[in-house]
């Protein structure tokens, strides 16, 4: 496959570890060197970077099929007539929604998109990516209130930033290059950087300001700084309110009518800390917002919140202000500007608008289907019910905080499973067709990474023999069950240039122009959205109102999270430690430590009741009282069974403590 942008004097591969998007190379010992790009200017790569090349998992080599009760590996064109055979039995008898598209947020935009197409052009939009787990309420809200459901500025903007706010994330550990390049300076300058997390964590340790609340209370938080700064002189821009935005003033009296006191006592926040934070963002010019995953346990009520905080003073659409949404994999946010989203074409143009049918039509020769299909979840729900088959690309959904015996029924209870992946994943154990692809330094291909720069990524090792790309497979499917001209692409750079020309976000786009530095989306206007007027309808912000997020606080009394137990908070990843550094301790606060008597335990058991599970621990006053945390690999089986508050006590010495779950 020939490279265009080689030529572009464009080298190097874009990591596949995280959303930052830091170019690499392989360096002469193997690992990876790093290689100047938007989020890493000066070269810089993290441990997790470094060992990007470092795939210790044997890689599948040919095609595997499951025939009666025979798994055996086989030659593409086997698999090819195998896989097809089975999708179209399934359309041809239950119709196209019975059939689930699950892709790929470790894939390149050009893979997202045609596994986008070849749903709709099958007749089906149940495509669905695997960001909806991560971040979905901020993007939502995002898309719903400014426009765009992605971070705001450009990272290089945070150098401009006066007050850092860091909400339900950890970007010194989740994203250290981009923490380390453009926060650490910015503080280093002056910026105020605070961080509200229940849990003190790397990031607390460069914080100026520590906000703990309660877990599940953002959204009072930030309704409580928006109280503060409208009773204080100078905080509310009167001229952005009332030139670029809307509905402040209901916005206005549901703030007025808060019970602040109560708000307090229920979000067990420091009314002194709040006065002070409120003081450094009304006396900020630039105030900026990086959000994680933390925030989205309400529901979308936090990511509201956050975004009248900013609008009312004015943070929005300058460089050094703004909403960073800090996306987890690769090409997160890609996968959703592609189209591999239920509910929106590429672009991020909703499925029955008929100015985004008419231009996907016209690239197609078909409209698409006009009804939102169903969500990643919504269709795992379903496998085996009234979704008889699937197709899962470069996702994993048995790894998942669900339990695991349920998602092996799921999987089981399809008709077809037709999975893509470089291993024998858990998903893949389940599939009917396996087909060996090619990893992300592999291939050629853009991504976007979480500041919506797009990359065009170039293969720097070669693929395991035999294996091929995503692309490649997703194309040959196309052929077979749809079409062969609506996917007879060469490579990688036709699929971009298509996509172009049926996203807006990507009009005006070419591989060429992306060069060394790829480009921000929409490539028209690169750089800090919204300077002018935002996208929407009328071109103002629209705001939310305090009342909406109230529900929360009338459902729980102030103490009763403490009274019934200790709420549980997880972070980090499954299958690892926390932070790659830290071990999977317990982490509870002096006071929480004393009461439940484990000062001088050598390990405790948490338990919810029904699960127990024995770890090692560290008290600390970083955490807020009546809160626990535990990183998700020790969280998961909690966390499957959505509890929410656990109790703690001394190991006894006899109970076998190998760390695994009991039942008690
Ligand atoms: N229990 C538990 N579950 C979790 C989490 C947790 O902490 N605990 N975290 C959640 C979060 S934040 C996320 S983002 C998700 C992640 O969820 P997934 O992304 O679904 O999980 P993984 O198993 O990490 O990766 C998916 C698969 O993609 C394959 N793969 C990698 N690159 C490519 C490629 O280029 N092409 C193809 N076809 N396949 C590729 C890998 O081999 C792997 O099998 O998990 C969520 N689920
Ligand atoms: N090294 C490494 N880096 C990664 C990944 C990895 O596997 N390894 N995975 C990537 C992926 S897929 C993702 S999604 C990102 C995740 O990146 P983050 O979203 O930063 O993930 P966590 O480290 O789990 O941090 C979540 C934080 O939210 C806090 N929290 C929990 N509940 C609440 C709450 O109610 N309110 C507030 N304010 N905070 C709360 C927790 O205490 C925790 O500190 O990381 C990415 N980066
Ligand atoms: S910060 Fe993310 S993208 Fe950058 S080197 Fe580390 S894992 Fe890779
Ligand atoms: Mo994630």
């Amino acid at each position: 496959m020939s490279d265009p942008a080689e030529s572009a004097g464009v080298s190097g591969s874009v990591c596949p570890r995280c959303g930052v998007g830091c170019r690499l190379a392989p360096g002469a010992d193997g690992r990876a060197r790093g290689v100047a790009g938007p989020a890493n200017p000066a070269g810089r790569l993290c441990p997790s970077g470094i060992a990007a090349y470092d795939d210790e998992r044997e890689r599948l080599s040919r095609p595997v099929v499951q025939c009666e009760s025979e798994r055996r590996e086989t030659s593409w064109a086997a698999a090819y007539e195998h896989a097809v055979e089975q999708l179209a039995a399934i359309e041809a008898t239950h119709g196209p929604d019975s059939l689930a598209f699950l892709g790929a947020p470790r894939c390149t935009n050009e893979e997202n998109y045609l596994l986008g197409k070849l749903a709709r052009l099958v007749g089906t939009n149940n495509v669905d990516n695997r960001a909806r787990a991560c971040h979905v309420s901020m993007a939502r809200a995002l898309a719903d209130r400014v426009g765009w459901a992605a971070t705001t500025n450009p990272l290089s903007d945070l150098r401009e930033s006066d007050v850092i706010l860091v909400a339900g994330a950890n970007p010194a550990a989740r994203q250290p290059v981009a923490f380390n390049g453009f926060v650490r300076p910015a503080v280093a300058d002056g910026a105020a950087l605070v961080h509200v997390d229940p849990v003190g964590n790397r990031t607390t340790r460069l914080a100026t300001h520590h906000l703990a609340p309660r877990p599940g209370n953002d959204a009072l938080v930030f309704d409580l700084l928006s109280a503060a700064i409208r009773e204080g002189p100078g905080g509310v821009d009167r001229a952005f309110v009332s030139e670029r935005t809307r509905g402040y003033e209901a916005f206005a009296e549901s703030i007025e009518a808060l019970d602040r006191e109560r708000a307090v006592a229920t979000a067990g926040v420091d009314a002194a800390a709040i006065e002070t934070v409120a003081g450094l963002i009304a006396d900020a010019d630039r105030v900026a917002a990086l959000v994680g995953t933390g925030i989205e346990g309400d529901g979308g009520a936090a990511a509201d919140a956050l975004l009248d905080l900013l609008l009312a003073t004015g943070n929005l659409g300058r460089p050094g202000t703004g909403v960073y949404v800090l996306r987890g994999l690769v090409n997160e946010q890609g996968a959703t500007d592609a189209g591999c989203v239920p509910d929106w074409l590429p672009g991020q143009q909703p499925v029955d608008d008929p100015a985004a049918r008419a231009r996907v039509a016209e690239e197609w020769g078909v409209e698409p289907p006009s009804e939102p299909g169903r969500t990643a979840g919504e269709l795992l729900e379903a496998f085996g019910d009234d979704v008889r088959g699937a197709v899962v690309v470069g996702e994993n959904p048995a790894v998942s905080k669900r339990d695991p015996a349920w998602l092996d029924e799921r999987l089981d209870a399809l008709d077809a499973l037709v999975v893509c992946d470089l291993v024998e994943s858990r998903t893949a154990e389940h599939a009917d067709v396996v087909f060996p692809v090619a990893a992300g330094v592999e291939k050629a291909g853009t991504v976007t990474n979480l500041d919506r720069h797009v990359q065009w990524s170039t293969p720097t090792v070669d693929p395991p023999a035999g294996v091929r790309s995503d692309l490649d497979v997703l194309c040959e499917l196309g052929r077979r069950c749809v079409d062969p001209g609506a996917f007879a692409y060469d490579d990688a750079r036709e699929v971009f240039a298509e996509l172009t020309r049926v996203a807006p976000t990507h009009a005006g786009g070419s591989v060429e122009k992306l060069e060394g530095a790829g480009r921000q989306w929409p490539f028209e206007h690169d750089g800090t959205l919204y300077a002018d007027s935002f996208a929407t309808a009328d071109g103002r912000a629209a705001f939310g109102s305090a009342d909406d997020r109230a529900p929360g606080m009338a459902a729980s009394t102030p103490e009763q999270g403490d009274q019934d137990g200790l709420s549980l908070v997880a972070g980090g990843r499954a299958g690892e430690t926390a932070d790659g550094r830290e071990d999977a301790r317990l982490r509870i606060h002096p006071e929480d430590a004393r009461a439940s008597g484990v000062a001088d335990a050598d390990a405790v058991v948490v338990s919810d009741g029904r699960v127990a599970r024995e770890t090692s621990y560290e008290v600390t006053d970083r955490i807020r009282r009546g809160t626990v945390y535990l990183p998700a690999a020790a969280a998961d089986a909690f966390l499957r069974r959505e509890t929410e508050t656990v109790t703690v006590a001394p190991a006894t010495t006899d109970d076998g403590g190998d760390g695994s779950d009991e039942s008690i």
